[in-house]
């Protein structure tokens, strides 16, 4: 795009934004605190590095497609990382799964993983100045398959999901002492029944046994911060999941840890935005799964939509972003991979940019006063101002290729790079 066209629109906006009181170039600046954890699994769909070929199978979850270019080995995932962060503006995380590390062409079970494995990751990041989050990967395992893990009635299997997540605990605290900002790990598991269990009470009393064996080894928060991640149902698991919202918000409340909202977790009409402000009444900080979920299914690609927009919006309107990691959880198989990223990371910063640029002063002082129709009018008003303007001058600040022009990058890039794998 013409840099000239860039400029004189931005100041057009610039003069637009100022009339109703909002300082677009404070709102540029605001937006280095918006860190984005880019997902890794969004590179490969899931599969990790614990064997060549390595598919994602089970937990409920599911990559569909085989889109050419997926990236098979951990050069090829970083070459990937590579060219997304250099199309984002801003700065970025990266959240990895335990199935990540470097083994060498070895076999390494997850209950034998260690800090080695991740060290090349560690490094990785050093060099590029950004920090690490972690996920311990309790699916595509023979020890998953019985669709119980920290929750099984086997003590065998549990203790084997029990010293998985320890380690990842570890990793993830030496990944935050070696980068100097605490690593967050999440916690997921797939646990949870296809149909109608009748001791759901004891599946969830180990549960809640296991998890606090896990936390009973104690890491400074400025290492590691720990979070569990809930969940309504899954493929093979409709009928309950261990780990429900009700299951991590009480234990999360009870054990001081993060609780990670993945917005395609919940009915479809409940609102991730609206958890926000209660959640952080009892909770020091959240991890959000920024995704999109289409009818019953979750995982879709982050687009600039409603449900984005008022999570983004409740974190500046409350001013939460501090207390708010921000990650990502999509994965699609069916388009060019490192497009669906960048999508998604920009769609999702688009909203924290459009959440911003809110005159919330002015809302705050008609909702006060009972004035409902004003408040209203002007949240309309709001999606009819040059938005766009402002992030394209952003992009072009940051120096990453504004508007439309990542796409010929990433097309290049499928052509010159995926193509050839
Ligand atoms: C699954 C959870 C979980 C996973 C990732 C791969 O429903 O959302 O976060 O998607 O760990
Ligand atoms: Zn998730």
């Amino acid at each position: 795009m013409d840099k000239e066209i860039i400029k004189k629109s931005y100041q057009l906006a610039k003069a637009q934004y100022a009339d109703l009181g909002i300082d677009t170039d404070k709102v540029i600046e605001q937006m280095n605190d918006v860190v984005i954890s880019l997902h890794c699994w969004q590179t490969d769909d899931v599969g990790g590095f614990e064997k060549e070929g390595a598919e994602l199978g089970g937990g409920g979850i599911q990559a569909t497609g085989n889109y050419p270019g997926k990236a098979k080995t951990i050069t090829q995932m970083r070459d990937d990382l590579d060219k997304v962060m250099s199309l984002l503006p801003g700065r970025q995380r990266l959240s990895l799964h335990a199935i990540y590390g470097e083994f060498g062409g070895k076999l390494v079970d997850r209950d034998q993983i260690e800090v080695k494995h991740f060290q090349g990751w560690i490094d990785w990041a050093k060099k590029r100045k950004i920090g690490l989050d972690f996920n311990c990967t309790c699916f595509s395992h023979p020890l998953s398959d019985d669709g119980y893990t920290l929750s099984s009635k086997n003590p065998k299997i549990r203790k084997f999901w029990i010293e998985h997540n320890k380690r990842c605990r570890s990793i993830a605290a030496e990944m935050g002492k070696q980068l100097g900002t605490p690593s967050v790990h999440n916690l997921w598991i797939p646990d949870g029944s296809k149909d109608t269990p009748v001791d759901r009470a004891g599946i969830r009393k180990l549960l809640k046994k296991s998890l606090d064996e896990i936390f009973s080894v104690k890491y400074p928060k400025k290492y590691l911060k720990d979070s569990v991640e809930s969940k309504l149902f899954g493929i093979g698991s409709e009928a309950m999941v261990v780990g429900s919202h009700d299951f991590y918000m009480g234990y999360a409340v009870k054990n001081n840890t993060l609780i990670t909202l993945d917005n395609g977790h919940f009915h479809p009409t409940e609102q991730v935005g609206d958890k926000i402000s209660s959640i952080l009444l009892y909770i020091d900080e959240i991890l959000l799964h920024l995704t999109r979920g289409v009818r019953w299914d979750s995982d879709h690609v982050v687009t600039f939509n409603d449900d984005i927009l008022l999570i983004a919006q409740e974190i500046i309107r409350g001013k939460f972003l501090s207390r708010v990691n921000i990650g990502l959880d999509f994965f699609d198989a069916s388009l060019n991979r490192i497009g669906a990223y960048v999508i998604g990371t920009r769609s999702a910063q688009m909203a924290f940019m459009f959440a911003m640029l809110e005159p919330y002063q002015t809302l705050l002082k008609f909702e006060e006063n009972g004035r409902t129709f004003e408040r209203l009018s002007f949240l309309e008003l709001m999606k009819t101002k040059p938005f766009g303007a402002v992030w394209d001058y952003y992009c072009m600040k940051e120096n990453v290729p504004v508007g439309q022009d990542y796409i010929e990058e990433i097309v290049k890039y499928e052509t010159g790079v995926l193509n050839k794998r």
